[in-house]
Order: structure tokens, then C-alpha cells, then sequence
């Protein structure tokens, strides 16, 4: 098939500031790629350069996959809105030109996947000729954007994707929602089974990712722990080192895939704290994918991929010392085990297989 994947408008691919749903696009881009079909992305200025390092070369020659930039402002984050927030739409909105760009182009392909977390693309969806499906990559937000998802889902049930059973809990129906996990390359991920006594830590440094409850953990079980991630927040990071003086934790930078898997894979353990609903938790996999065992709050998305007491332990969530006791039995767990789990369930040829079924169902629904 020829394929359109719109992306978030939030920022180019490769900025970091779309967090998870980047690495979910250019994975699903080379899953489908595998499979033959033809990608096009529509993405903010930057995405071109951005795309062409986050791609494996070895899957997909650059020229395989078409970039099709679109400049503008991009909107407010849908995570620092609050439940009643409008939508709201700057002057020269990069959401409202890529709009415009999907309309246009519409008849070239035979279905188009949006990936953006937004009202416009949900809206569009019945006036688009050619099936336009949507990738939510986190859970409700706002009640502009539960109420576009719901009418997108009273009218094509099979349009609304989402990563885990939790996430579409949270919207109403969401039990109709096409439940799709995630996936990775792993060919970019290297198993390592003799990890330095250390703990990791990934994600967008910000409140709702509980990275305080990481720094409690090791200030008691006094073990370094390595956090990489965009440094969205600053002053969050200044205020945590003066809280916990005594956790030995570094700051690690905002690393490319191979640089991160190279880390990550060192670590006895990665600490997954969220205080918000993960949708699913990508970080997961990675560490998985290098024999990392994970573990997590039990709540949402992380919660369906840790398999308690064999590839990482499920913690009461918010308890710091749920987290350190799980810390101590870090060595009761095989790292090879985890390694087979993201082979097993979040490769590319199985993310590939389950989006194209999910594709097949789109326009058998058309
Ligand atoms: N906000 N408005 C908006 N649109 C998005 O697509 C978006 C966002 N905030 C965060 C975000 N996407 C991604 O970080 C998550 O989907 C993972």
C-alpha cells in the first residue's frame, strides 16, 4: 500500500519533544517498510535530517522513505493542558498547514495514519475521501480531545489505535479501540549480560515522569543511577538535586538510539516511575531489548509489558520502597529472558504485521 504517516505537529522528528510517538513512527515506518509498502511522512521543518538518522540504514536505503516537510507554529503540548482546555489554533499553525497538505494529497495513497495527538486530524476524518486512522499515543487528556476521539470511534470503530489495554480505558469505548502495543528495531539493540552495578533511568525529564521517586530510591539504596532524557524541565532537575543531595544520580544527556542502547544495556535494572497514565512506555522495551530487566509502577502501559518476577518486577505505584525492595531482587531475574521477550513481542516484524492487519481492517471497513 501507499501510506501517508502524519505526524506530531509538536516538533520535528528527532527534536525529542514528541517523545515516544517519534521512535513509534519511524518504527512502525520500518515495519511497514519491510512489508513493501510505500512511506510517506508528513512532518514539521527538521524532520528530513531527523528521519534519516533515526532510520537503519540497513532497513530502509534513505531513499525509500519520503519526508515531506511542512513549516508553522507549533501548538501547545496536550500534556500541559488541563481537562477543559479549547483547542486552540496559532497563526501560521504548522497543524493547520499539514491539515491543508493532507487534503490536498489525500488521493495519492491508500490509507493515511495520523500520529498527532490532536483535535484538526480527528476532526478531518470524515470529510477525507481516502481512510484516515489515528495512532493515540497517550491516554485522556482533555475532554475537546475524548470527545473528537469518540466521534471518530461512534463512526469508524476500527480508526482509533491505540498501545495498551490501560491507555484505552481511559477513554469511553475505549474497549473498541485497536489495541497495538508498540515495537522497535532491534537490530539496534545489543544484549549485554554482564551489566555495571548501576540503575537507569530514561525519559522526558518533567514532573508527570516521577523522576523524584528514582532519586528517593537511590538516596536509601545508595546505588549510581544514569539519567538520559531531554532536559525539558530544568528547574524540576535543579529542585530534585537540592532535595536529595545524597542520590548518587548523574545526568547522562539526551542520547541517539545507539549511544543510549550502549548505556542502557550496563545497567542491572531501569527504574520506570511515572505518575501519569504511560500509554505504553518504550523505554521498556529498550531495556528489555538489552537484557535490562525493568522495574515499574503497575499502572498503565509498562504494567501490560513487565513480566513480574521473570523480566523486571511491578511495583505498588508511588512507593519508593516497593522500588527499592524490587532493586534488591534485581539479581533473582535472567537478562537473557528479557532479551527474548522483546523478540518475541516487540520487533519489528511483529509490530509490521500487527499494523498491517490492523490497515487490512481499515479498508475492508472503507
Ligand atoms: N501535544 N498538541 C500536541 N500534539 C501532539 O502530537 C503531542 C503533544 N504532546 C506530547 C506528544 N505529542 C508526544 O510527546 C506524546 O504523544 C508521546
Amino acid at each position: 500500500m501507499k501510506l501517508l504517516l502524519w505526524s506530531t505537529p509538536i516538533g520535528f522528528l528527532g527534536s525529542g519533544a514528541g517523545g515516544g510517538v517519534e521512535l513509534t513512527l519511524i518504527n512502525v515506518a520500518q515495519g511497514l517498510m519491510q512489508r513493501d509498502h510505500e512511506i510517506t511522512v508528513l512532518a514539521p521543518v527538521g524532520s528530513a535530517i531527523g528521519v534519516q538518522r533515526l532510520l537503519n540504514p540497513a532497513i530502509a536505503a534513505a531513499q525509500d522513505i519520503q519526508v515531506l516537510e511542512v513549516a508553522g507554529v507549533a501548538p501547545a503540548s496536550a500534556q500541559h493542558q488541563d481537562r477543559n482546555s479549547p483547542v486552540v489554533i496559532p497563526a501560521h499553525s504548522v497543524l493547520g498547514s499539514m491539515g491543508q497538505k493532507v487534503l490536498q494529497m489525500q488521493g495519492a495513497f491508500d490509507a493515511i495514519l495520523n500520529f498527532a495527538y490532536d483535535w484538526l486530524p480527528l476532526y478531518l476524518t470524515p470529510f477525507l475521501a481516502t481512510p484516515l486512522a489515528h495512532v493515540i499515543s497517550m491516554g485522556s487528556l482533555s475532554e475537546v480531545m475524548d470527545e473528537a476521539i469518540a466521534q471518530v470511534m461512534d463512526r469508524f470503530p476500527q480508526r482509533i489505535g491505540v498501545h495498551s489495554k490501560a491507555q484505552s480505558a481511559t477513554f469511553a469505548g475505549g474497549d473498541r479501540c485497536r489495541c497495538l502495543g508498540n515495537g522497535l528495531d532491534l537490530s539496534r539493540y545489543h544484549f549485554n549480560p554482564h551489566p555495571q552495578p548501576c540503575l537507569g533511568w530514561v525519559g522526558r525529564i518533567t514532573p508527570e515522569k516521577g523522576l523524584e521517586d528514582a532519586f528517593a530510591a537511590v538516596a536509601q539504596c545508595q546505588i549510581p543511577l544514569k539519567v538520559w532524557g531531554a532536559l525539558e524541565n530544568p528547574d524540576y532537575w535543579q529542585r530534585l538535586q537540592a532535595q536529595y543531595p545524597q542520590a548518587p544520580v548523574t545526568y547522562g544527556g539526551f542520547l541517539p538510539t545507539t549511544e543510549l542502547q550502549a548505556q542502557l544495556g550496563q545497567c542491572q535494572g531501569l527504574l520506570m516511575t511515572p505518575r501519569w497514565l504511560e500509554a505504553f512506555g518504550n523505554v521498556a522495551m529498550e531495556a528489555l531489548a538489552c537484557g535490562v530487566p525493568v522495574i515499574a509502577y503497575d499502572r498503565g502501559g509498562p504494567s501490560e509489558i513487565v513480566r513480574s518476577g521473570t523480566t523486571g518486577w511491578l511495583v505498588e505505584p508511588d512507593s519508593v520502597a516497593g522500588l527499592v525492595a524490587a532493586v534488591e531482587h534485581l539479581p533473582d531475574l535472567d537478562r537473557w529472558a528479557c532479551r527474548q521477550q522483546a523478540e518475541a513481542e516487540y520487533s519489528l516484524a511483529a509490530l509490521g504485521d500487527r499494523y498491517e492487519q490492523w490497515l487490512q481492517a481499515i479498508l475492508a471497513d472503507a
